[in-house]
């Protein structure tokens, strides 16, 4: 764990059309992460195919990229403290109706294809993810505060 550790947190279609961009935003900053990048994107196909290659054996695949091309994507770097797995937890389980309330797919989602969020399962695919969305020019390092007890 480092203090600037990063990860990859995308707001789904679903959470982009249902006006979800901005409560998401919110839950990192109140944690206290550091936006480090953002964008809405609409990327293509190939590129999503990309970004879940680990699940393109799975039967879900073709239905997954399907929805990933809906409509656009906010796609974001957060920075700070374990951001990976505290990001996880933000999130909720993979499956909303296992996700407890106060995470974000327990708080607004029933269905595991139209879960709300992305966030990238640990530093490695967090690096690997970070590389495929963002240019090393889109992702800003910059210091929030002269007090390290403010993050
Ligand atoms: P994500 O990558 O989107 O954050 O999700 P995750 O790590 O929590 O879960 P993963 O197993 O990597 O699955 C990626 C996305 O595939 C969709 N999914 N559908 N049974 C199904 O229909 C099914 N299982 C997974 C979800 O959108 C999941 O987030």
């Amino acid at each position: 764990m480092s203090a600037n550790e990063q990860t990859f947190i995308a707001v789904k279609p679903d959470g982009v059309q249902r006006g979800l961009v901005g409560d998401i935003i919110s839950r990192f900053e109140k944690r206290g992460y550091k936006l480090a990048a953002i964008k809405l994107v609409t990327p293509s196909k190939e590129h999503l195919e990309k970004h879940y290659e680990d699940l393109s054996d799975k039967p879900f695949f073709k239905g997954l990229v399907t929805y990933m091309l809906s409509g656009p994507i906010c796609a974001m770097v957060w920075e700070g403290r374990d951001a990976c797995k505290t990001g996880r937890m933000i999130l909720g389980a993979t499956n909303p109706l296992a996700s407890n309330p106060g995470t974000i797919r327990g708080d607004y989602a029933i269905d595991v294809g139209r879960n709300v969020c992305h966030g990238s399962d640990g530093v490695e695919s967090a690096k690997k993810e970070i590389a495929l969305w963002f240019g090393k020019d889109e992702v800003i390092s910059y210091k929030q505060s002269q007090f390290d007890w403010i993050y």
